[in-house]
């Protein structure tokens, strides 16, 4: 296998990475490591200093990071003749935009999933970012009911940055995110365009399975100890587990 995709499996969460593996004929050359980023032992800051997934390493030793960095690259390699970043012109940047409309959903859900474990949570932050994600949804609406000539890493971000914003509202967050709510409700375009969506066999590949590889901690330090020893950096065989930067409560 040509490259090491370091990702959290994380159970009805659609992963755009995942997503464009599929979709570009790669997921073969992919070995898979898990990471859980916020439980000790798992620290990936050998080999990027931001800590964070998704973080790809090639054979060389070459590592990518930022979602964005690491989907670019894998559609590159496609070799199905079907990229989903279009070439330019108006269709690419369309397609980025809804990219970075989804991923920053994505990344404002994550800031009040973090918030919501602390005690008590602030209400600012849920108050700051809730507005950015009702009226991201919307725009998400609006950019479904025009359509889409073919599925495009805008897509593909789409149905990241809702699955998981809908596994955070199912678990419920805080004031003023009401209770219950459902990114699906008066937004009929977006529904139907993610039912047919999540059909798709680059979804249907990950969606709702158990990960049933490897996924220790001494596995992913093993991991990152052969990305060093490809950089040139020692590395013993038999790494302990590394601890991470933060450990939320109750992990
Ligand atoms: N901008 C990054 C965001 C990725 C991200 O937020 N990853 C989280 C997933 S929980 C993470 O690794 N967090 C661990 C940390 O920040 O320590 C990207 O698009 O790759």
């Amino acid at each position: 296998m040509a490259m090491k995709l370091f990702y959290s499996p994380i159970h009805g969460f659609i992963h755009k990475v995942l997503v464009v593996a599929h979709e570009a004929g790669v997921w073969d050359q992919l070995e898979f490591v898990p990471v859980y980023p916020v439980k000790d032992g798992y620290s990936i800051a050998a080999i990027n200093p931001l800590h964070k997934v998704p973080t790809l390493a090639l054979d060389d030793g070459t590592v990518l990071y930022g979602s964005q960095t690491v989907v670019e690259y894998l559609d590159s390699l496609s070799t199905t003749g079907h990229r989903l970043y279009p070439a330019e012109g108006p269709a690419r940047w369309d397609a980025v935009r809804r990219l970075a409309l989804a991923d920053t959903l994505f990344e404002v859900t994550v800031v009040m999933a973090l918030e919501s474990l602390e005690q008590p949570p602030r209400e600012m932050v849920f108050k700051w970012n809730w507005a950015k994600v009702v009226r991201a949804v919307d725009q998400m609406e609006e950019d479904a009911a025009k359509g889409f000539a073919s599925f495009d890493i805008g897509q593909a971000s789409a149905l990241h940055g809702l699955s998981y914003l809908e596994r955070q509202t199912s678990r419920g967050l805080h004031a003023p995110v009401p209770e219950g709510w459902d990114w699906r409700d008066g937004r009929p375009a977006l529904t139907a365009w993610w039912d047919e969506a999540i059909q798709r066999p680059s979804v249907l590949s990950h969606l709702n399975k158990e990960y049933e590889g490897e996924e220790s901690a001494e596995f992913c330090q093993s991991k990152v100890a052969e990305v060093l020893r490809a950089q040139g950096k020692p590395a013993p065989d038999s790494p302990a587990p590394v601890p991470v930067d933060f450990v939320p409560p109750g992990n």
